[in-house]
């Protein structure tokens, strides 16, 4: 989405709402953008609680991904106008740059620490790892092209089948296999995507310690946020949660508790820099860190602003980096980029990032969905 200003000046916000992408454009168009004309796009505080509040339906992905949207656009416009980029705005550089975690994948343990390989020796210090289960057809998180993993699809949604039983045998021989091949420096993280139960992710988090995971991400679904308490009771592998929250209230008993380590929610779909601002400086006060969400549903945009706030907040973490396509990279030129494991947001004014509108309008929006899941014996779970 792009803001421009009567100066002449535009910023560029992310709307991306994987699988529901209209809902925000529409809530943009309809019911957000008419309130923005005449506004003072420096006021961003005023902006979002005018949005938040001022709809008076709160919270909800698709009101906070509009809201985000919005946000980073006026933060993005913000730099351009003072010329300098946006971290120095909110807080300048705690770090020399924003270490980065990527995804390795394969349909089995062989493929998967090939994989892992490949991106150490490509310069990464953490490396997601997600394997295909034997006995288990399609597993969250594995290619079937070879190719990055991509999960919304064209057509209606595609179904999988998945079994805990099957999936909680193996990922402890896979870590092992991990850790004895690639020895005990490098980060390993792993997804689970929410398919447990508390007291499964608590056996899981259990058997995984002595190969030491920076985390274990997702383990159960978490609306029902004391979930993670007993998880924690049982276990010293870090636990990440938060990718699909859009406010902090989302997470306010994680983080109060201390029931997690890095809290996730998506720069764009939590309301903007505004809101994971204070997201990330409640939770630093329980020493819960950042580790935005950077799947490549989310654009070079949203990627460009999760690593403004990182190089300027205390507690972060990592961000998650899943490199877009070329074609991706062509229609986002940017200045931010990756060297020996760390990425730098760039020192350009702004977010860094611009859209090549012409190239962008040569491949029109089509519907594509994430799939579902289904247990065994035909009953639906979590994707
Ligand atoms: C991750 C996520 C993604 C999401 C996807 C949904 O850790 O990167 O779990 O793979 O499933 O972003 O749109
Ligand atoms: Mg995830």
């Amino acid at each position: 989405m792009k803001i421009e200003t009567d100066q002449g000046i535009y910023g560029l916000g992310d709307a991306t709402l994987n699988g529901r992408e209209l809902a925000v454009e529409s809530y943009l168009a309809e019911h957000v953008l008419p309130c923005l004309i005449g506004r003072d796009p420096f006021q961003t505080e005023d902006i979002w609680q005018y949005l938040y509040r001022g709809a008076y339906w709160r919270g909800g992905p698709v009101t906070m991904t509009a809201i985000g949207a919005v946000d980073v656009a006026l933060w993005d416009i913000k730099g351009k106008a003072l010329n300098t980029p946006v971290y120095h705005l909110l807080g300048g550089s705690s770090r020399e740059g924003v270490l980065v975690y990527t995804h390795a994948n394969g349909a089995d343990i062989s493929e998967t620490l090939d994989s892992v390989r490949k991106h150490i020796d490509e310069g990464y210090l953490a490396v997601r790892a997600q394997s295909g289960v034997p006995g288990v057809a399609s597993s969250y998180g594995v290619s079937k092209s070879g190719k990055p993993y991509e999960p919304a699809q064209r057509g209606l949604p595609s179904e999988s089948l998945w079994s805990t039983e099957k999936y909680l045998n193996f990922v402890p021989t896979l870590f092992e296999k991990l850790r004895v091949e690639l020895g005990p420096e490098v980060r390993l993280l792993h997804d689970c995507h929410h398919r447990l139960t508390p007291i499964e992710g608590a056996r899981l988090g259990k058997s995984l310690e002595p190969y030491h995971l920076f985390w274990m991400e997702d383990p159960c679904p978490a609306e029902l946020q004391e979930g993670f308490e007993l998880i924690r009771q049982h276990t010293t592998t870090p636990i990440a949660t938060g990718e699909i929250f859009n406010t902090v209230w989302d997470a306010h008993d994680l983080i109060r508790n201390q029931w997690i380590d890095y809290i996730r929610m998506a720069i764009v779909h939590g309301g903007g820099i505004t809101h994971a601002k204070k997201t990330a400086d409640f939770a630093a006060l329980y020493h819960v860190r950042t580790g935005f969400h950077g799947a490549t549903d989310l654009s070079p945009v949203s990627m460009a602003a999760a690593l403004h706030v990182g190089m300027a907040i205390h507690n972060f973490g990592i961000q998650e980096h899943m490199p877009h396509s070329a074609l991706t990279n062509e229609v986002f030129p940017h200045g931010y980029s990756f060297v020996n494991g760390y990425m730098h947001p760039g020192d350009g004014a702004g977010l860094g990032v611009n859209i090549d509108e012409v190239l962008a309008a040569k491949h029109p929006y089509q519907r594509a969905y994430l799939p579902i899941a289904r247990k065994l014996d035909g009953t639906l779970t979590d994707w």
